[in-house]
């Protein structure tokens, strides 16, 4: 079985957000395309309190029931059977969406027999990144959706760099025109 996690398409990371990744709301048009081919569909949030501790190294972003932490309004978030909130403590970057504290899901994923896990996005140098590696290392088959991710490059290079790390672990990266209709 296979399935689809989709990485923090919040507000607070498109267009005029707190912590706006260039080019971040691209995502979306492909991401409700992509839907369609899985049978089961999840998303991780970003969702810090305000006063956490993360905010020494970013941005106020993606703080707990704000606008910021929406889904972005064109995401077809209906289709999303559960959301994993992570970055929810004080002291808790919450990078990776195996780090939410409302369900876990590895479990999750586990239980609905999901070996083939497609991860888009943002960001591909952070949360995208730190799902998928954490994915690959829980025993998944990780598969990352390329024209569905954007970076956030703060030092010029690390996109790549992600990209490259993932790809040494054995990470597989997939054009959504490839994909879609199997
Ligand atoms: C993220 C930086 C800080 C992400 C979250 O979703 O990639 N990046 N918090
Ligand atoms: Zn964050």
């Amino acid at each position: 079985m296979k399935a689809l996690l989709i990485v923090d398409v919040q507000n607070d990371f498109c267009h005029g957000g707190a912590l706006a990744v260039p080019e971040g709301d691209g995502v979306v048009p492909v991401i409700n395309l992509l839907m369609d081919s899985f049978p089961v569909v999840v998303a991780s949030k970003d969702w810090h309190p305000e006063n956490s501790l993360h905010f020494k190294h970013w941005p106020v972003h993606c703080v707990q029931n704000t606008t910021g932490a929406d889904f972005h309004p064109q995401l077809d978030y209906k289709r999303i059977k559960q959301v994993f909130l992570k970055g929810t403590g004080l002291d808790d970057d919450g990078y990776s969406a195996f780090d939410a504290t409302n369900e876990e899901l590895e479990v999750y994923l586990k239980q609905a027999y999901i070996e083939d896990l497609y991860v888009c996005g943002l960001a591909t140098d952070y949360c995208v990144r730190a799902s998928a590696m954490d994915a690959k290392s829980k025993g998944f088959n990780v598969f990352v959706i390329n024209d569905a991710i954007r970076g956030v490059d703060i030092n010029e290079g690390d996109n790549e760099r992600a990209i490259d790390e993932m790809k040494r672990v054995g990470i597989v990266f997939v054009e959504y025109s490839k994909i879609s209709g199997i």
